[in-house]
């Protein structure tokens, strides 16, 4: 594996156009060195590597068959587009990939005419195809419309939905069901269980049809047998109405090998041919090519950087959701009432040690936040202890029915959600920089955020203790593990109160999470400037706020969120409610969408890293230092 820029086809390509002056025979060797490409890319940047390399021959595929920018390709989630980058005119920035001010890590529509939508989030492909298909038809125009899905994000209500539309209106339009049996781990549910059938009856039948074959050739008078086999061909391309996508309105093509170019480019040209909405369904490896990957997908899915010729994963560090998946493990060993819920993200949320301890009390339910959220309420509604984990950025899929299904009832149902704040390399569509301002707003609704791994288990515990909706949200990245206690010794946290961790006499600095230490920071030890730990933006502690503010000469809000309807809103209105005048400065995310980036450079362009809150403390008249106590600070 070559560390170094590719020579070959590859230097010679630089827009799909290029790309079709190969000949056919040519592209399983441009594939090859798109696959390399992507190896040195992630190797340098990190990324999605295993989902791109499974994608690579499909890629190739599409781009030679179709037109783009004038045909669409939808690439769903996203993430599997490396190749798609390399072959549209990014190959040279492709080691930028979700760097700050590199590449999106995802399809961004900004980014370049060939990315036909902005995505990160899974599942909207087909939506989004299938209106363009629509508009398409409306203004007579010609061009393809593709949407490329895996069998991980078919498992999303918006796909399936989707899919019910897209066969009841039935417009010209390919959708490639790229079937690698993963999602992030190992696919679940009765679709993809069904997928397993279509695999197995596919490969049955080519055998059966080459068995035919071979047997005609060698005795003509077998002819009939020859009829027989063009008729399996045709099954082949339209099989019984017991295949649901068929059964849906849909053609159903498949499956079909996706690593196989030949076989790629006769089905994809046949099906530009026809009319109405076809799946071509295609099978792929996850990791393609590089061994590592390939047998271990899971932990290559989203990689850290690598030396490509002898590729280890990196160890990783203890993290907050390391934290929840051991409390979690923890309380439902001390009360078998406690489930765990979560939307295909075993890994990403501390969960796989859970998996194993508690198989019955662990549900994945796929990459349905909605779904994850209603059986965590049908789970309350029956005496269970439902925890739904799940990150700030998805649980937003599922704010429908946290008002509909757990907050109108006041249900026991805990949100777990990882990846509050700023995320970093996956940008603009997984900031969790919402929810407070959505969870805010909704009845019944307690909202807290830690700021250490010990405060986390007090709030999980009196969480489940005191029942109805609780949502406790922590930051992607590290903490320290809590010194190891059974539950029983766990401290609990009282929801709604507030902790003052540093007194003050003029200026208070309002935290929440990391923004404690940040502000903590900050003030250094200037005596005029106190900092309070908000660790609950509802209930607020309205009482030690109004102790506060009948001293306090001003108020600064430092939450890494956006600063409508968060933490800074949250008391502002507190402070109108009970009359109080005192100034408050909110620091926050400013009505922007946030790119990939580094999250601590961002805190501080955006105006709330420590930095940022010093001279926000300066402009208030208090926390100017001797520049030598102000390590690396600039004004
Ligand atoms: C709404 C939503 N939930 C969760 C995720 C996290 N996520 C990113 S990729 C992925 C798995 C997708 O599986 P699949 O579509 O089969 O693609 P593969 O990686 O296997 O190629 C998940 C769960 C997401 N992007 N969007």
């Amino acid at each position: 594996m070559s560390a170094t820029r590719p020579e070959g086809l590859l230097a010679g390509i630089d827009q799909p156009a290029d790309l079709k002056r190969l000949k056919p025979s040519q592209l399983p060797m441009l594939a090859e060195e798109v696959r390399s490409e992507i190896i040195r890319a992630c190797s340098l940047a990190g990324g999605h590597l295993a989902s791109s390399l499974g994608a690579v021959e499909l890629t190739v595929a599409l781009h030679y068959v179709f037109d783009t920018p004038r045909d669409r390709i939808v690439w769903d989630v996203g993430h599997q587009t490396y190749g798609h980058k390399i072959l549209t005119g990014r190959k040279d920035r492709i080691e930028t990939i979700r760097q700050p001010g590199g590449l999106a890590g995802f399809t961004t529509t900004s980014e370049s005419e060939h990315d036909a939508l902005t995505v990160g989030h899974a599942s909207t492909s087909l939506a989004a195809a299938l209106g363009m298909a629509l508009a398409r038809d409306a203004r007579g125009a010609d061009y393809e419309v593709a949407a490329v899905i895996g069998d991980g994000a078919l498992t999303g209500g918006m796909a399936l939905a989707a899919l019910n539309q897209i066969g009841h209106l039935k417009p010209r339009m390919l959708i490639v069901l790229n079937d690698n049996e993963m999602s992030i781990s190992e696919n679940v549910g009765a679709i993809n269980h069904y997928m397993r059938t279509l695999q197995v009856q596919g490969w049955f039948q080519k055998a059966e049809d080459r068995a035919k074959q071979r047997l005609t050739r060698v005795w003509e008078p077998l002819a009939d047998l020859t009829s027989r086999a063009k008729k399996a061909t045709r099954r082949f391309f339209d099989p019984a109405s017991n295949n649901p996508f068929h059964a849906m309105g849909l053609r159903y093509v498949g499956p079909i090998d996706g690593h196989d170019i030949a076989q790629l480019l006769y089905y994809l040209r046949k099906i530009r041919e026809l009319d109405g909405p076809t799946m071509l369904h295609v099978v792929t490896r996850k990791g393609k090519g590089y061994k590592v990957a390939e047998s271990d997908p899971i932990t290559w899915h989203g990689a850290s950087t690598f030396d490509p010729l002898h590729p280890v994963a990196k160890g990783k560090s203890y993290t907050w959701s390391n934290a929840f998946g051991a409390a979690a493990d923890q309380l439902t060993s001390s009360d078998d009432r406690v489930w765990v819920i979560t939307p295909a993200m075993r890994e990403g949320s501390g969960l796989v040690e859970y998996s194993k301890l508690h198989p019955d009390r662990y549900i994945d339910v796929g990459i349905a936040e909605d779904v994850a959220v209603t059986v965590g309420a049908g789970l309350a509604l029956r005496g269970e202890k439902p925890i739904v984990a799940i990150y700030s950025t998805f649980l937003q899929r599922g704010f429908d029915q946290v008002i509909h299904d757990v907050a109108l009832e006041s249900l026991d149902v805990v949100f777990a959600i990882d990846r509050a704040g700023l995320v970093g390399g996956d940008g603009a569509t997984h900031q969790g920089i919402y929810d407070l301002a959505y969870l805010r707003s909704i009845p019944h609704v307690m909202v807290g955020m830690p700021k250490d791994a010990v405060e986390l288990r007090g709030m999980l515990k009196s969480a489940l203790r005191l029942g109805g909706p609780k949502a406790i949200r922590w930051p992607r990245g590290g903490v320290d593990a809590a010194p190891e206690a059974p539950v029983s010794d766990w401290p609990e946290v009282e929801w709604g109160t507030w902790q003052v961790v540093k007194p003050g006499s003029e200026v208070f600095v309002l935290g929440i999470g990391p923004t404690v230490g940040y502000a903590l920071e900050a003030a250094a030890d200037d005596p005029r400037v106190g900092v309070v730990n908000a660790r609950f933006v509802k209930p607020l502690d309205v009482a030690l706020l109004s102790r506060l503010a009948a001293r306090a000469r001003a108020f600064v809000t430092v939450e890494d969120h956006t600063i409508m309807g968060g933490l800074g809103s949250a008391v502002l209105e507190a402070l109108s409610d009970i009359g109080a005048t005192v100034p408050v400065v909110r620091l926050g995310v400013h009505d922007v969408s946030v790119p990939h980036g580094d999250p601590k450079a961002q805190h501080e362009e955006l105006g709330y890293g420590p930095k940022a809150i010093r001279r926000t403390l300066e402009g208030l008249g208090v926390g100017t230092y001797p520049a030598a106590r102000v390590a690396g600070f600039e004004h």
